[in-house]
């Protein structure tokens, strides 16, 4: 199911079929393939960052395996299907269907040849991949370097290979027929979710770059790279300034300095215990467990605090229940989930075992995780997924070798995003334009930016959130005016482009709360009817050239065209 802007998209490129090469073509119907597919979502990271675990709890499934085994190094795609089942793909395009283990979910091993596996296919009838399909990767930073490739190609992130290069998708899978650099401009993640553990470290260098180019030919920025702070269950509250020795307080704090340091490469980074979201909304959490964390709160709180001092001290010491058990609890909730439990019992001894696993589920951050990705994914999907269309379509243009072709891309593209209704896109591109750090902007307009692109609803975008409708429309014109003035006169040819995109958005916004929308139906924008370029300067088109016609940084440094010609401003400077 698309949304406007991505059908806008696949009316272009539909269009655009019949009038392009065999091999473009190829690379087009994938395009068109790919749209028609939910939001594609990396989870990517260190290794043992706790990926996995986080997949099965979004997932609400223990599926991915978690921990060791030889499946830890294989790229699974979770997606929707009718009937769950599991395939394995193999570098040559065959595949074979593998049973589930015994517990449900991917078995650890698989009992073949890892060399000649390319990922593996879960089809699960799961409600969230109605939405997303979910792609686990190993862990970048590995030894292991051959899941290492197979995360980077992946996620894009491997050098683009020779123009002659043959991808490793076999011949049955509608890709293979494009040759490796077109695969690079189809392939690859729309969206990343990247988990951390602890601070940025130095080492994270190579994966931060893996990052920044996680999604194939876009670049990951706030509109589709969200972080997790991952495990801060771990965190010793004591060594972290200000929290008060407050496990919650202290990976509040830590994930906002980490935010700092990210942003605006990701929207926000979320702490949470993946473990704990994972026992409770697989259903591992049980009955039995409530009972033997029940037995527990009743011991000594001296001896439950020593014993809770590290695992073997829990494993080890007497206490009522026997030690597989206790195991199974560590492995379950880790040292901080069995006290967190054992006080929410001491506290409240009558709660039943349901509302303990709900407990569970609140102190491990989750809900905000789900809610942060729904806002900044699913409610974004279209717009994501259209970007992500029209930059491979600009790559496979790039690629095509045969200048008029190429231009005939670029125009139909430009024409495209010349469409009120379609200045959206452009409005993400800036933003992955600015969270790149291709152009830079002062602080305070970053900020604004983010704002205005983060959101759909006017008193968020203008950051009046108890504003009446009239003061939202004098604020839209107000800014309007200013980021014109900002575009002709303040700013670097750079800064220039990405303010036109800017004043554009207030503009459209302002005539959107006039009520008088310029819109025709979105589906009309591709079939080259009615196309008016309003906005025929280059200063509004920045999408297409700064993104894939030009040498990274060339387009910084070119001139602005000056004023967007036949832009219909009428705002209070000509008033
Ligand atoms: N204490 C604690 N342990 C966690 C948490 N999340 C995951 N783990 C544990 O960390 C280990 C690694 O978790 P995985 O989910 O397999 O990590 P991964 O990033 O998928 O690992 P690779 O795919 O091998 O790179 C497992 O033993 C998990 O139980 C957490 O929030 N807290
Ligand atoms: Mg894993």
């Amino acid at each position: 199911m698309q949304g406007p802007l991505s059908q806008a998209v696949a009316g272009m490129c539909a269009a655009l079929l019949p009038q392009v090469s065999p091999r473009t073509a190829t690379g087009v119907a994938e395009v068109l393939r790919r749209l028609d597919t939910p939001l594609q979502l990396a989870v990517a990271g260190r290794i043992k960052s706790g990926k996995s675990t986080l997949v099965n709890a979004l997932i609400g499934r223990r599926v991915a395996p978690t921990d060791v085994g030889e499946c830890t190094r294989l790229v699974t795609r979770f997606q929707y299907g009718t009937v769950d089942r599991i395939e394995v793909v193999f570098g040559d395009g065959r595949r074979a269907t593998v049973p589930f283990a015994t517990d449900g979910g991917i078995p650890a091993d698989l009992g073949i040849d890892l060399a000649g596996v390319s990922h593996l296919e879960a089809y699960l009838t799961s409600a969230l991949l109605a939405g997303i399909t979910v792609i686990d990767t190993p862990g970048l930073g590995s030894l292991d370097a051959a899941s290492v490739s197979r995360t980077e190609a992946l996620l894009g992130v491997a050098e683009r290979p020779a123009d002659d290069g043959r991808a490793a998708l076999g011949a049955d899978h509608p890709i293979s027929a494009l040759d490796a650099v077109s695969q690079f401009a189809v392939g690859g993640a729309e969206a990343v979710l990247y988990v951390f553990t602890q601070g940025v470290r130095a080492d994270d260098t190579r994966v931060l770059a893996a990052f920044t180019a996680a999604t194939a030919a876009r670049d990951a920025g706030p509109v589709n790279a969200l972080a997790v702070l991952n495990k801060v269950d771990t965190i010793v509250p004591e060594t972290v300034q200000g929290a008060g020795g407050d496990v919650r307080e202290a990976a509040r704090i830590l994930a906002r300095a980490q935010a700092a340091v990210l942003r605006p490469r990701v929207a926000d980074v979320v702490p949470v215990i993946g473990l704990l979201a994972e026992t409770a909304e697989t259903g591992a959490f049980t009955a039995a467990d409530a009972a033997d964390l029940r037995a527990l709160s009743n011991i000594d709180p001296a001896l439950f605090a020593a014993m809770t001092m590290a695992g073997d001290l829990f494993t080890e010491m007497a206490a009522p229940i026997d030690r597989p058990t206790r195991l199974r609890l560590l492995q379950n909730l880790d040292l901080y989930g069995i006290a967190e439990a054992v006080r929410v019992l001491r506290a409240e001894p009558g709660i039943s075992a349901g509302e303990l696993r709900r407990r569970l589920l609140d102190a491990s951050g989750f809900a905000e995780l789900r809610q942060r990705l729904g806002e900044v994914f699913r409610a974004r999907a279209d717009g994501i997924k259209a970007s992500a269309a029209l930059a491979s379509m600009a790559a496979l243009a790039a690629n095509s070798g045969d200048w008029a072709e190429r231009k005939r891309v670029h125009d139909a593209i430009e024409v495209l995003l010349q469409r009120p209704e379609a200045h959206q896109l452009r409005l993400l591109e800036a933003l992955t334009l600015l969270s790149t750090g291709t152009v830079t902007m002062p602080d305070d307009l970053t900020t604004e930016i983010l704002r205005v692109g983060a959101s759909a609803r006017p008193e968020d975008q203008l950051g009046l959130p108890t504003a009446g409708h009239l003061q939202l429309q004098a604020a839209a014109l107000e800014r309007a005016g200013w980021w014109r003035s900002f575009a002709s006169f303040g700013a670097t040819p750079a800064q220039s482009r990405v303010a036109y995109v800017v004043h554009r958005a207030y503009f459209l916004l302002w005539q959107d709360l006039k009520g008088d929308v310029p819109s025709g139906p979105l589906g009309e924008l591709a079939k080259g009817i009615g196309l008016r370029p309003e906005f025929g300067d280059q200063a509004s088109g920045i999408g297409v050239r700064r993104a894939f016609d030009l040498p990274p940084g060339s387009a910084a440094n070119g001139s602005a065209s000056g004023r967007a010609a036949g832009d219909r401003w009428d705002g209070p400077t000509r008033r």
